[in-house]
């Protein structure tokens, strides 16, 4: 297991890069441009900059998360074949520079989704948040214009140039099911991954953030069967998951160490954090540790030691602890703590199993 820490570039993080190498057994950034707009290629020398600034910290730039799919490409329009060239080019830079593995979802309109960002949990701490009642009751447009006031940085995701002409994409999704996204999907993949193959990239799918539809909207990367499917979409090494049990784990029928086993070498990115899933299907992120949530996160570490992974891991959203100011879900506490109980799980699994001498 390869442990990163996301980080979303000079000026856009409040976490400086000589922070997170000081993290014990963090050796990469997952990183971003995020100021290019979904669709457009990205410009070499701004790839170069960050690789410098990354490894001027020691640390290595071998994930992105991620090169946004362009609507019109979920959408299956015309209009796609010129965002899928900007994309293969993209790869193919990021394939120049040393880039292993390329995150991306296939979410339509958004990104992930929380009612709120800082919900209080008793202890002082805060962290998101999602309550089933207020998006089957709230306008989508009225969620959006409180949670970018809700934060001081734009949300990954949630860029208002991509925002702003909300009401129309929603026109645009009448009557696309979940079949015409699998056939888009399928299209995209077909175009993209030979390209990823001959550029040495890992492409590696996100699950829908939650896992099942909102506002009417289809989503399909939800569960193990999709996930089986998808894989057979285009199989090569090349068309891979990011496996993150968070986003899985808010759907408790979801069973994520099957997955890890059953996707074993499919899995080149993993995100490994938990969450507290209520009755009523609300869900709040929580701390990293197994007991704190819903999510058997001492099971998924042992699960990702028994198939002896070799892939990149970082911890996903952490709470807000000791009044740090930050973008939230990815403040430093959190997420250092989080990364040190993961390692503290796999050393402990590692030398229970023996593998620890033959790893030395
Ligand atoms: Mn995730």
């Amino acid at each position: 297991m390869k442990m990163t820490f996301r980080w979303f570039g000079e000026g856009n993080d409040t976490v400086p890069l000589s922070y997170i190498k000081q993290i014990p057994g963090t050796d990469g950034i997952v990183w971003s441009l995020h100021d290019v707009p979904a669709g457009e290629e990205w410009p070499m020398e701004r790839i170069l900059e960050v690789k410098a600034q990354a490894e001027k910290a020691g640390l290595h730039i071998d994930v992105v998360e991620s090169v946004n799919v362009h609507e019109d490409i979920k959408l299956g329009l015309p209009s796609r074949e010129r965002y899928i060239e900007n994309y293969k080019r993209t790869i193919e830079k990021l394939g120049t520079a040393g880039v292993k593995v390329l995150c991306y979802n296939f979410m339509p309109i958004f990104d992930w989704l929380r009612t709120d960002l800082h919900k209080p949990m008793g202890d002082g701490a805060t962290a998101l948040f999602y309550e089933s009642s207020r998006i089957s009751d709230v306008d989508p447009l009225k969620l959006v214009e409180d949670i970018n006031a809700n934060s001081a940085l734009t949300m990954p995701g949630w860029e208002p140039e991509r925002l702003q002409h909300l009401t129309k994409l929603f026109e645009s999704y009448q009557g696309v099911t979940e079949e015409h996204l699998w056939e888009n999907l399928k299209y995209f993949l077909s175009e993209i991954i030979p390209v990823a193959e001959r550029s040495g990239i890992r492409m590696a799918i996100h699950p829908d953030d939650p896992p099942w539809p909102v506002f009417g909207l289809p989503r399909i990367m939800t569960c193990q069967d999709n996930f089986r499917r998808f894989l057979k979409l285009y199989d090569s090494p090349n068309n891979g998951i990011t496996l993150c049990s968070g986003s899985l784990g808010a759907n408790p029928e979801n069973d994520i160490i099957a997955m890890i086993h059953e996707f074993a070498d499919r899995i080149p990115f993993a995100h490994i954090r938990n969450v507290r899933v209520y009755e009523n299907g609300d869900f709040i992120e929580t701390s990293h540790r197994t007991q704190d949530g819903s999510v058997d996160i001492a099971g998924i570490v042992q699960a990702y030691q028994e198939i002896g992974y070799t892939g990149y891991a970082r911890p996903d959203h952490g709470r807000h602890i000791w009044d740090e100011q930050c973008r939230p879900g990815y403040g430093l506490y959190d997420r250092a703590l989080g990364i040190m109980y993961l390692w503290g799980l796999w050393d402990a699994y590692e030398r229970v199993s023996g593998k620890e001498a033959a790893s030395q």
